[in-house]
C-alpha cells in the first residue's frame, strides 16, 4: 500500500491561537500531502513501497543510490510530521509526568531547565530543520536536525535514537502568524504539547 496522509487528530481552528488554522491547514493539506506524493513517486519501481517509513528511513542504505535523497528528504518529511501532529492538543497536560519528569529532571535538572534548552536548539537550527527530544544510548538528549532528517537516521543524524519530542521550525510551520519571530512560535507552542503522547513516546522507547 502507497503511503498515506495520516488523519489530523483535530480541526486545523484546534490549536489557536497558538497555531492559526490557515498554518495548519496549509502545513498538512499541502506540505505534509507533497511529502507523501514525492515519497511514493520515489519508491515506485524499487520493491520498498510496502516497508513501514521508520524503517525505510532508518536504514538509508537500503534505498537505490537515484532514489536516496528523495527518500531521506521525503519520508524524513512524512515520518517527522506524523509524528508531528501527534504531539500537540488543545488543552492537553502543561508538563509531564512520572519516569519522564523523572528523567528530564536527571537529565536538565528542572523542566524549566529542558524547555530553555531545547528552545535553544530550536531557535539556534540555521535555515530549515527540527529540534528534539530523543532517547539514545539509555538517556534523553536535546538534538536538532536540517532539513527533514530525523534521529531515527542511522548514519546521518548527529543523534541517532528513538524521538520523544519533536518541533517543526521550518518557516512553513509558523510564518504566516509569527513571520521572522521563531522564538514567539516556540514559546507559544509549549501550550498545545500533548505531554501524554510525549510520555507514551518515552514508555514505548524503553
Ligand atoms: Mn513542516
Amino acid at each position: 500500500m502507497p503511503h498515506a496522509l495520516p488523519k489530523l487528530p483535530y480541526a486545523y481552528t484546534a490549536l489557536e491561537p497558538h497555531i492559526d488554522a490557515q498554518t495548519m491547514e496549509i502545513h498538512y493539506t499541502k506540505h505534509h500531502q507533497a511529502y507523501v506524493n514525492n515519497l511514493n513517486n520515489a519508491l515506485a519501481g524499487t520493491g520498498l513501497e510496502e516497508t513501514p517509513v521508520a524503517a525505510l528511513i532508518a536504514d538509508l542504505s537500503k534505498v537505490p543510490d537515484a532514489k536516496r535523497t528523495a527518500v531521506r528528504n521525503n519520508g524524513g518529511g512524512h515520518s517527522n510530521h506524523s509524528f508531528f501532529w501527534e504531539l500537540m492538543k488543545p488543552g492537553g497536560a502543561k508538563e509531564p509526568k512520572g519516569d519522564l519528569a523523572d528523567a528530564i529532571n536527571s537529565a536538565f535538572g528542572s523542566f524549566a531547565t529542558f524547555k530553555e534548552q531545547f528552545g535553544a536548539a530550536a531557535v539556534g537550527r540555521f535555515g530549515s530543520g527540527w529540534a528534539w527530544l530523543v532517547k539514545a544510548g539509555g538517556k534523553l538528549t536535546i538534538a536538532s536536525t536540517p532539513n527533514q532528517d530525523s534521529p531515527l537516521m542511522k548514519g546521518v543524524a548527529d543523534v541517532v535514537g528513538m524521538p520523544i519530542l519533536g518541533l517543526d521550525v521550518w518557516e512553513h510551520a509558523y510564518y504566516l502568524k509569527y513571520q521572522n519571530r521563531r522564538p514567539d512560535y516556540i514559546a507559544a507552542w509549549w501550550n498545545v504539547v500533548n505531554w501524554d503522547e510525549v510520555v507514551a513516546h518515552f514508555k514505548a522507547a524503553k
